[in-house]
């Protein structure tokens, strides 16, 4: 029998967390045959909260689930970790500037950061989902020296699935006949889902939609505007939606891309397509044997160009702020 891996859900008690943790326990994090064991790590206030939500998670008796223990301390939640999804994040405040929202944030992970560094198991990975999630990996990145910089990783799997299902529907194809889209960026407005290099059932997808005015004025805008859609439709922010693209996105990462397709994931730079390196900006990977690796080659038309180089802007903005609050 397999030993159990420890996964650190961090704002367990948040609607995230109550969407992504019977999942996780029930195999679709790292697989049907894989036991797990859940650490929550909570705000003081929110503890009693995640232990209501443990109760539940016990009632469910599932059989891959080894224990859960529930902290409000960093370094206890960390301890051993395995996979770290990091959720928890201060939400932007009615009228809260950018740099109050990153100071808040660097306060959340850069503590985080160095629990992980100091306490988590050698081949710990993490996914950063809590807003602005490309910076705050970033952050907890810069407070990790010792762990590989590639184990640092953002979410930007929800806009990649969102880039799908949208496509599918235009196109009138099932989403299994969708391949090799790419989101490029920032998990932001300004985040570039590029279909030029996409497949639909075997033929690209730019030439199969031949419609430059869908790509940019509904199928880039639907996409990128998504999360305010949804909170307009349904009161709240996404968050099914959000748990199932952080299974996914650890989910492949751990098991691997299927042959002829890739994904899309926020990770250090290496400077390819002009990314400055150090940077974590979404780019087309494939992962096997549980490391990733960019889809290099792809020729970037003019219009992709624009588009990347403006989230890749806003991404370096972001890093020179978090920089000028000493933060990195
Ligand atoms: P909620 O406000 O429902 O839950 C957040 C939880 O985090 C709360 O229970 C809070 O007590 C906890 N928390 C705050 N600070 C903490 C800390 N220092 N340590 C541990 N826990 C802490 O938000 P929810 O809807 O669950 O969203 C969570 C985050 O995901 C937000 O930052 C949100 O913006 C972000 N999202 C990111 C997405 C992505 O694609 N990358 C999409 C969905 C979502 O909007």
């Amino acid at each position: 029998t397999r030993t159990p891996v420890n996964v650190t859900v961090t704002g367990a008690a948040g609607q995230i967390g109550y969407a992504l943790l019977f999942r996780i326990a029930s195999g679709h994090l790292l697989g049907a045959d894989v036991p797990v064991k859940l650490r929550l790590l909570e705000i003081p206030q929110a503890v009693k909260a995640a232990e209501g939500t443990a109760m539940e998670l016990d009632d469910c008796a599932f059989p891959l689930l080894r224990g859960i223990e529930i902290t409000d301390d960093a370094e206890v939640a960390f301890d051993g970790t395995n996979v770290a999804l990091l959720v928890g994040a201060r939400p932007r405040a009615k009228g809260m500037e950018r740099g109050d929202l990153l100071e808040a944030n660097g306060g959340i992970f850069k503590p985080q950061g160095k629990a992980i560094n100091d306490r988590a198991a050698d081949d710990v990975r993490v996914l950063v989902v809590g807003n602005p999630a490309n910076t705050n990996a970033l952050i907890a990145q810069a407070a990790a020296p010792d762990v590989p910089a590639e184990r640092f990783t953002a979410m930007t799997r929800l806009d990649h699935n969102r880039a799908i299902s949208q496509l599918a529907k235009k196109t009138g194809s099932a989403v299994s006949d969708i391949r090799k889209l790419t989101i490029w960026g920032n998990h932001s407005a300004t985040q570039y889902p590029d279909i030029f290099h996409a497949e639909v059932a075997g033929k690209n997808a730019a030439e199969t939609v031949s419609d430059e005015q869908w790509l940019a004025d509904e199928f880039i805008p639907t996409v990128a505007k998504r999360g305010a859609a949804i909170i307009d439709a349904r009161g709240a922010s996404s968050a099914a939606s959000a748990a199932n693209a952080a299974l996914d996105h650890v989910f492949t990462w751990v098991n691997g891309t299927p042959e002829g397709d890739w994904t899309s994931m926020g990770i250090p730079s290496d400077g390819s397509y002009g990314v400055p390196e150090g940077l974590i900006s979404s780019f087309p990977v494939t992962c096997a044997g549980g490391a990733y690796e960019i889809v290099q080659g792809l020729e970037i038309n003019d219009f992709s160009r624009g588009r990347i180089d403006s989230s890749v802007k806003e991404l370096s903005e972001e890093r020179d702020a978090v920089r000028g609050l000493g933060l990195l």
